[in-house]
């Protein structure tokens, strides 16, 4: 089916921006013959007069009670569900993501807009005992301002949601920079959370180039338009935000990559263990910030879980999103180079197992069972790499791609530490059945985020979300933990006793 392509523009406060001469013209990856949309990208001053209007709109949004606000970010997550089908279509069209964990992506979306219609009658403040009579103190939280959110393509609705929704509930403006690769997944939910009631310039979409997008967050921040950043995407990058934002005296919220290791001890379920492993590693085409990086296996065991995984992954369906497949194409040809490149990592050392081929999946290159046409889009072969060592890039880089390295490994504290190795710190997991081997993991790794006979992905939308070290600066998304990155404390204090009470000078302690 050919569709007309989507003609996508970035809104600044409710208006569209003019087409641009030449657009950006962004394919469906699973058929790159098919125009999903074409994109006219927006410059660095429009990026700054998004920041003003937000900046207009902003304290007009924050006077609105907060319940207020909660229900309309109720009624975002009741037009979502109501959609959930056809958003969930754009998103394996546009980024051939699978369709059930496009569908699992929309419902992280209403998981979010359901706990955040609740904490607009929350967002608790509070009262707090003074040192001295007849004084009270009270803290509130307030609104940053104007949020400016830059996200990834791989996560090209569920991610942004984490940031949007929770800065509108608690009373502040966004300006939403979505990678252009997922143009038209964000063109779907800005409609839809617009649609819900939102005033003006509340939320503004622009769609940029990353050096654009850097040259007008520069300059907005300059001029005091945009209080706080939030981004998802590349450590490198995230370290050039992080610098900028620092000029400005602002900690932006970082999510950043991961290199996400999985320690299968000797005692370890090796079924549920290797499903957990492809599950971890291959699916979304491992562009996943959670995808498993390295798994580090007991010796006694590397064998078996080896070769089950390799069959595993032999007999796994890849191909065609739409249909009941493991994982599909590349999200785009940007991912593919970059993925493609990092195969040159693999060594003479490697044992390569799990696929007949390594790379692009083509007909001089095929895959046995392959569903759907491999020369129609960028579809990757899974590789088990065997015999990683420390010193390989492999084990210490992401690759944002089907790849699993494996590393054998004799005691627990050998494996915790070549976990903690690769000097990210976003998410891990341990597959045991000794709670004592568990807790141990939890308290020696870096990670933010651990599970326990579990994906290292798939994280439920209601827990903190985020990485230390190289995976970000330790800000947390998701569940209450958010309110921190776009709320301020303000504190008050009272005093209702007639006269001037010093606080430290006129404390009676007896
Ligand atoms: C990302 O890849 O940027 O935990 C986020 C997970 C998803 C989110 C991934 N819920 O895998």
């Amino acid at each position: 089916m050919t569709a007309t392509p989507l003609d996508l523009r970035s809104v600044i406060a409710g208006k569209r921006l003019p087409a641009a001469k030449t657009p950006l013209v962004s394919v469906n990856p699973a058929d790159t013959a098919q125009t999903v949309a074409e994109v006219s990208l927006a410059d660095r001053a429009d990026f700054v007069s998004a920041c003003r209007a937000a900046k207009n709109a902003q304290q007009q949004w924050a006077r609105v009670p907060a319940p207020v606000r909660g229900q309309v970010i109720g009624a975002m997550g009741d037009l979502v569900t109501a959609n959930k089908e056809a958003l969930a279509r754009i998103v394996t069209r546009d980024i051939g993501k699978t369709l059930a964990e496009a569908r699992g992506e929309v419902q992280e979306i209403i998981d979010t807009c359901e706990f955040f219609r609740g904490e607009g009658r929350r967002l608790y403040g509070q009262s707090v005992p003074s040192e001295m009579p007849d004084k009270q103190l009270f803290t509130f939280r307030t609104p940053v301002g104007v949020a400016a959110i830059i996200t990834a393509g791989n996560f090209p609705v569920a991610v942004p949601a984490w940031y949007i929704i929770p800065a509108l509930l608690t009373g502040n403006a966004v300006v939403w920079k979505p990678a252009e690769y997922s143009a038209a997944c964000a063109w779907a939910l800005y409609e839809l959370l617009t649609r819900a009631g939102l005033p003006e310039g509340v939320l503004n979409l622009v769609y940029a180039d990353g050096e654009e997008t850097f040259a007008g967050l520069s300059a907005a921040l300059g001029e005091g338009l945009v209080d706080k950043v939030g981004f998802t995407g590349s450590s490198a990058v995230g370290v050039r935000i992080g610098e900028l934002c620092g000029r400005h005296l602002q900690t932006p919220c970082l999510e950043l990559g991961g290199k996400n290791p999985m320690v299968i001890t000797e005692d370890a379920d090796l079924e549920v263990a290797v499903e957990g492993a492809l599950f971890s590693g291959f699916g979304t085409a491992g562009q996943r910030c959670t995808s498993l990086g390295t798994a580090l296996v007991h010796e006694s065991v590397h064998d078996r879980f080896v070769s089950m995984l390799a069959e595993a992954t032999a007999a796994a369906p890849i191909g065609d999103p739409t249909r009941d497949v493991l994982y599909g194409p590349m999200i785009d040809h940007r991912f593919a180079e970059r993925y493609e490149s990092f195969l040159g990592w693999i060594g003479d050392h490697h044992r390569v197992l799990g696929s007949s081929g390594v790379g692009r999946i083509t007909p001089a290159n095929p895959r046995a069972g392959f569903v759907g046409d491999p020369q129609a889009g960028l579809f990757y072969h899974p590789v088990i790499l065997d015999g990683v060592v420390p010193e390989d890039r492999v084990f210490t880089e992401e690759t944002f791609g089907p790849i699993i390295g494996v590393t054998a490994y004799r005691h627990l504290e050998e494996a915790i530490e070549l976990a903690n190795l690769p000097g990210y710190g976003l998410s891990c997991s341990i597959y045991t059945t000794d709670a004592k081997k568990a807790f141990a993991f939890r308290s020696g790794i870096g990670a933010g985020m651990v599970s326990v006979n579990n994906s290292t992905s798939g994280a439920e939308a209601h827990l903190p979300f985020g990485g230390n070290g190289r995976s970000g600066n330790g800000s947390r998304l998701s569940g209450v933990w958010v309110l921190d990155q776009f709320t301020r404390w303000q504190s008050m204090n009272w005093d209702y006793s007639g006269r001037l009470q010093k606080a430290q000078m006129d404390v009676q302690t007896t």
